[in-house]
């Protein structure tokens, strides 16, 4: 297949004036009737015009009333070419035949229980008519939609309701128009019997605006939070960004079959229902802060993905990145700044790293592509969101908030690209952001290797900060880059020492600047060596080598006034712990373990002015993956599963009193109602984190203590983490428990995802048989792709040791999943398919295994461009 470049990017012959598109929905056929009126750009009247298709049926096709003979036009299944049109402004008029209760993709308009819905993002909308299915080109819809008013009472597009009226024979209609100019990709349409959670909102500048998050039947009460976490949304765009609704209505849409999370559409968000569906019997606080996140994320695209769109799919992170950022600094304002940094680090290191040092590294702001649906990833949207954050950074807050209201002045009703965005805080700030560029240009992640030196007799300390990119796959060479360094030179008691002067960098505040291969940075006039704190906050993605001893790590741990150097400080003592235990498991030895940072561990839980979220990340172990990525060569997941044990019996051990005395404080809170808050879920997550630490020793009293909170629990945070400990331990209850889930909750499908997960992540000698058993289980189904990640994805992603058992037949079934379901939905198989990208990372044998794994796919005939493209670069 083709490959498309940036630097072919030309724009379209033909501009579209307006679009007006009548859907008549029956349960046999739909006819989509698309009126476009089209327009030339300057000098390009007469050529051909050529649209996007997508396995359409076209049934007729007229210019200006006058229908096209056969020898005007070629229309195949995928594209459209009107060969000679008017040399002026005319009107193109098309019927196409869909069929979407046949499309398994869930691209285009499909059927989801019952009720019809559009995705159209990235092309998507090509599945509906011909059209000109990119970014670009902006127009105003008008949209009619007729159906059977019982199967479909609640007709729903973009904009604002126009009319709506009774029909013949059962049927009803309904006219929406939406004002402001969109691409395709942000076209929707909904149809279905649903039910309505309402409310309103008034905007800064004092319009109602009427608000609906609709359901399928019955659900209405647990659509609360999400309607809730909107209005919070509303207002802190408002508030923080300036940016104000633009609609008469916002509607929001959950449908249970969706291959994304969710979808901006103007006015008609569309949702997985996994992130609209909650209430405390069945979500957990880690989904009602995903809701939270993801009902903001979409809202925020109405400013930044909607009134400012991107001119081509390169440019991708200009919307996604920018959103996600804005909705990072929502969830840090409605909860704790401090916790929801060191999560974003956690996901930006297990899921971006991997990415970026691997064969699927690619720029934030990629050059080309084969499959566009294959670079909604990682690095496009959490690498995005922290450059967008380095930047603020660079430039400063004030100078980034004047950046952000240029950048909306400038462009709004525009389709954009990252020069003209980042053009805004040039000009906002005065810097010269040219070099800044090589964040969005390269692709891998710079590692900074940091040496001390400390010249006592002078009261001098020079730091010499060296940064090194890998090569990535198509760019052998890398530039240096700007890294935003923010720091603090820690004295003995605790606080940040001043020097009297630094040279050797920019400084601006508490930044250093990075811009060279290697910086040797002096500070005058410190009393004594200080421990140095660097990169506070995250200050930039990238891996930090630098070899502190123990000692000031543990001093870091319990002093640093950064907390995100706090948990840094412990993560890294902890995984020093981790990867020199996996080394003697694979010498033979048994793992051995230093005390002091686990017993300085101890006394930060004994702190009372730690909030007990940030206290639950400090006892978090790295996880498996976490150490298998820092291991990264000849990686053998059983030794490294080993040492992990080793050390979490170690830290269970020598913690046990504190870690029990949490469960208890936990329980006598427990009869308190259930809050989504921070300090709720804080709570919870240390009693929960505290309990799996407990349980790792399968003490009876401690496999007690579990049963007990499974059986008391009173919402679905605790019973799941208890539940998983059962299963996960293997405990000889761990059946009935699993018995005793299914029984209360086996009919509701996102429940049921939570106990296929726990089944498919258990690290047991089993796991694979019983994944495979329960891909026959009458509550699974490989049509629904959250059933499909539940099960599937899970054992991929969350079971180290089974998905990459040694006789490989965990990668030969995951890779028969993908083959089998390739041809249905493409993306989900793709997306399956990356969890093998880490794949040469493994000890011979195992590599050996996924190659021949990857092998099977290869030679399935008729792969799908999504698939094809990642098992390409995959396997390069
Ligand atoms: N729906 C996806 C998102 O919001 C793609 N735009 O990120
Ligand atoms: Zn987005």
């Amino acid at each position: 297949s083709p490959v498309i470049r940036l630097a072919d990017y030309r724009p379209t012959p033909y501009a579209i004036d307006k679009v007006d598109l009548e859907f008549d929905l029956t349960a046999e056929r739909t006819l989509v009737a698309a009126s476009l009126v089209l327009s030339p750009r300057a000098g390009t009247a007469g050529e051909p015009l050529v649209l996007d298709g997508g396995e359409l049926t076209l049934v007729r096709i007229a210019i200006d009333g006058r229908e096209l003979s056969a020898d005007d036009y070629e229309a195949s299944a995928d594209r459209l070419t009107v060969k000679a049109p008017p040399a002026g402004s005319f009107r193109l008029d098309m019927t196409t035949r869909l069929d979407p209760a046949a499309n398994t993709k869930l691209m285009g308009l499909y059927r989801s229980s019952g009720t019809w819905c559009t995705q159209c993002e990235a092309e998507g909308f090509r599945r509906i008519t011909y059209y000109y299915d990119r970014p670009d080109v902006l127009s105003v819809f008008t949209v009619k939609i007729t159906a059977p008013k019982t199967e479909a009472p609640i007709l729903l597009s973009n904009g604002n309701p126009v009319s709506s009226g009774n029909l013949e024979d059962g049927r009803h209609f309904a006219v929406w128009h939406d004002p402001w100019p969109k691409p395709s990709y942000l076209f929707a349409l909904v149809a279905g019997d649903l039910d309505a959670f309402e409310d309103d909102f008034t905007t800064m500048s004092g319009r109602k605006v009427k608000l609906a998050v609709y359901v399928e039947k019955g659900n209405a009460p647990k659509a609360a939070y999400a309607m809730d976490s909107l209005k919070r949304s509303m207002k802190w765009d408002e508030e923080v960004f300036g940016r104000e609704y633009d609609l008469d209505v916002f509607n929001v849409v959950a449908v249970s079959d969706f291959n994304m999370g969710a979808m901006e559409n103007k006015g008609l968000n569309i949702f997985n229902d996994k992130y609209v569906l909650a209430d405390p019997e069945i979500a957990t606080d880690t989904d009602y802060a995903g809701i939270e996140a993801v009902i903001a994320h979409e809202y925020f695209h109405n400013w930044t993905g909607d009134r400012i769109t991107c001119r081509d799919w390169f440019q991708l992170c200009l919307k996604e990145g920018l959103t996600v950022f804005r909705d990072q600094e929502f969830s840090s304002d409605m909860r704790s700044r401090a916790v929801k940094r060191i999560s974003d680090a956690r996901l930006l290191r297990s899921q971006q790293f991997p990415e970026d040092g691997g064969p699927l590294a690619h720029p934030v702001r990629p050059e080309q592509y084969k499959e566009i649906n294959n670079f909604y990833t990682a690095t496009v949207y959490e690498k995005g969101a922290e450059v967008i954050r380095m930047l603020k950074t660079l430039i400063g807050d004030d100078a980034f908030a004047r950046g952000m209201d240029l950048y909306f002045d400038r462009h709004d009703g525009e389709a954009a690209t990252v020069e003209q965005f980042i053009a805004s805080f040039a000009d906002a700030s005065g810097r010269d952001l040219e070099p800044f560029m090589v964040w969005y240009r390269e692709a891998g992640t710079p590692t900074v290797t940091v040496e001390e030196n400390w010249d006592e007799a002078a009261r001098r300390y020079r730091l010499t900060l060296t940064q090194e990119t890998p090569a990535t796959p198509g760019q052998q060479t890398k530039k240096p880059r700007v890294i935003p360094v923010r720091f603090g030179l820690v004295g003995p008691d605790g606080g940040d020492m001043q020097p009297s002067s630094i040279a050797g960098a920019e400084v601006n505040g508490d930044t250093l600047i990075l811009t060279q291969p290697s910086h040797t940075v002096t500070f005058e006039g410190l009393p004594s060596r200080p421990v140095p704190s660097l990169f506070r906050g995250f200050s930039a993605p990238v891996k930090v080598r630098q070899s502190l001893s123990s000692a000031d790590l543990i001093f870091l741990l319990a002093n640093d006034a950064d907390s995100f150097n706090r948990w840094q400080a412990g993560t890294t003592l902890a995984m020093t712990a981790l990867v020199k235990a996996t080394q003697q498991v694979r010498a033979g030895q048994a793992p051995s373990f230093e005390t002091a940072p686990i017993d300085a561990l101890g006394a930060l839980l004994d702190d009372p002015g730690l909030d007990a979220a940030f206290k639950a990340l400090l006892i978090a172990v790295p996880s498996e993956n976490d150490v298998a990525r820092e291991v990264a060569e000849n990686v053998d997941p059983d030794a490294v599963a080993a040492a992990h044990q080793a050390y979490r019996r170690t830290v269970a051990g020598r913690l046990a009193a504190r870690l029990t005395a949490i469960v208890a404080a936990d329980d006598a809170a427990a009869g308190a109602p259930y809050v989504p808050d921070a300090a709720g879920s804080g709570r919870r997550s240390l009693a929960n984190t505290a309990l799996d630490l407990l349980s790792i020793t399968g003490s009876a009293e401690a496999m007690a203590l579990v049963r007990r909170r499974f059986e008391t629990a009173t919402n679905m945070t605790d019973r799941m983490a208890a539940l998983t400990i059962l299963v996960h331990r293997g405990d000889a209850d761990a059946e009935a428990a699993l018995a005793a889930f299914f029984e209360r909750f086996g009919n509701v499908p996102l429940v049921v995802d939570k106990w296929l997960s726990a089944q498919a992540s258990a690290p047991l000698p089993g796991a694979l048989d019983k994944v495979m058993a329960l891909t026959r289980h009458p509550a699974f189904s490989f049509g629904n792709p959250n059933r499909v990640r539940a099960l599937i994805g899970a054992f991929a992603t969350s079971n180290p040791t089974q998905f990459g058992r040694a006789d490989g037949k965990g990668f030969g079934f995951v890779a028969d999943v993908i083959s089998r379901l390739d041809a249905a939905n493409p993306q989900l198989a793709a997306r399956l398919l990356v969890t093998f990208r880490s794949w040469r990372s493994y000890e011979p044998k195992r590599r050996a295994q996924a190659e021949t794994a990857l092998r099977s796919i290869q030679i399935k005939p008729q792969l799908s461009r999504d698939v094809a493209d990642i098992l390409e670069r995959t396997l390069a």
